[in-house]
């Protein structure tokens, strides 16, 4: 299958994140993408080829039309502050306070739009923002015009992203952005296949009262893992949308018989939807070897996904989202796709 891959992704680079008591390196940084795009080219998976620049108009379909104004001002209001480093937010809209009043000063607005520290700016963030939704909608072009399967490279991540916020590494959602893509162009129904370790808090805030698009998430416990705040298996979709939210929360230690099972009643549930297309938010930080994460799976597992979500026979788009083992990134991520080929 062919590989869209933009080295714009690499501007985003020495932001840094909020963990365990203090302020570090973000682990979401640009070798990651170069690892994989590596294993992409070892492996002979295909072609890599650059994206088209896509009206960001394709984004305002699923996300606020404010939010999407808000990104590219970020980095500019920053530095007309006096500010260098990572730009984030430290105060959030929580209950009890106002969330309907949009503030004025940068900081304010920051928290304004997210929902953790997880996603902070530096120079080069929006234009990788940018070439991360261009690939994405590039390679979603592929699909529909008849390709079996394609790899949307995409960095940063998109699926802790909602409709008007950011958090988690993501900024823009590529994925609902290529599902909402492909409902625009003629398919009825498209499922979202989420197989990152986090729970796709985004793509779900999005499509929740949806019937058009079915969403299955296969992730750590909410109860125990970030983002905590969304993700349990009572969550089922609101109005037309319910029953097209399916959550499959998970324990700690879950390693490749736990998953499985849950991939395999995912699929169940895919294949009862009937969708023209499918879209795979492709984390592989279910990874036994992940800093951040708790699941084990091995370099082994990633394959059998692969094999497993060609048997559903269907067009499919991949789109990179975690996975944070530096060294083994690439061979999980490529992993799935040449099982996929098999
Ligand atoms: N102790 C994606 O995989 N920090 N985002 C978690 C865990 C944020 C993950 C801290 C993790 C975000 C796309
Ligand atoms: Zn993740």
């Amino acid at each position: 299958m062919k590989t869209i891959f933009s080295p714009l992704h690499a501007g985003h680079a020495g932001q840094m994140e909020l963990i365990s008591g203090g302020l570090v390196p973000g682990f979401e940084k640009p070798s990651r993408a170069e690892y994989i795009r590596a294993r992409v080219e070892a492996e002979k998976l295909g072609p890599i080829l650059p994206p088209a620049e896509h009206d960001i108009a394709a984004a305002r379909r699923v996300h606020a039309a404010d939010y999407i104004d808000f990104l590219p001002t970020v980095w500019p209001e920053w530095e007309k502050a006096g500010r260098s480093g990572s730009a984030f937010g430290f105060t959030w809209p929580t209950r009890g306070l106002r969330a309907d009043v949009r503030p004025k000063t940068i900081d304010a607005l920051l928290g304004y739009y997210s929902f953790d520290a997880g996603a902070s700016f530096v120079a080069g963030t929006w234009t990788a923002i940018k070439s991360s939704f261009d690939v994405a909608l590039t390679a979603a072009g592929l699909v529909k015009d008849g390709e079996r399967a394609a790899f949307a490279l995409c960095r940063p991540p998109g699926h802790h992203a909602g409709a008007a916020f950011m958090g988690g590494y993501c900024f823009i959602n590529n994925a609902a952005v290529a599902a909402q893509f492909f409902r625009d162009r003629g398919a009825a129904k498209v499922s979202i296949l989420d197989v990152d370790y986090h729970h796709g808090n985004g793509t779900q805030e999005i499509f929740y009262a949806r019937a058009d698009v079915q969403v299955l998430n296969l992730h750590g416990d909410p109860m125990t893992e970030y983002p905590f705040f969304l993700g349990h298996a009572d969550e089922k979709g609101s109005g037309d949308g319910e029953g097209f939210n399916v959550n499959y929360p998970m324990p700690f230690g879950t390693a490749w018989d736990g998953w499985s099972a849950s991939l395999e009643d995912a699929c169940a549930r895919l294949e009862a939807y009937r969708p023209d297309v499918v879209v795979v938010s492709l984390g592989v930080d279910t990874f036994e070897k992940d800093p951040i994460s708790q699941f084990k799976l091995k370099s082994e597992d990633y394959p059998k996904i692969g094999r497993r979500i060609a048997k559903l026979g269907l067009p499919t788009l991949f789109v990179m989202e975690g996975g944070y083992a530096v060294e083994e990134i690439g061979i999980n991520a490529v992993g799935v796709l040449t099982g996929f080929e098999q």
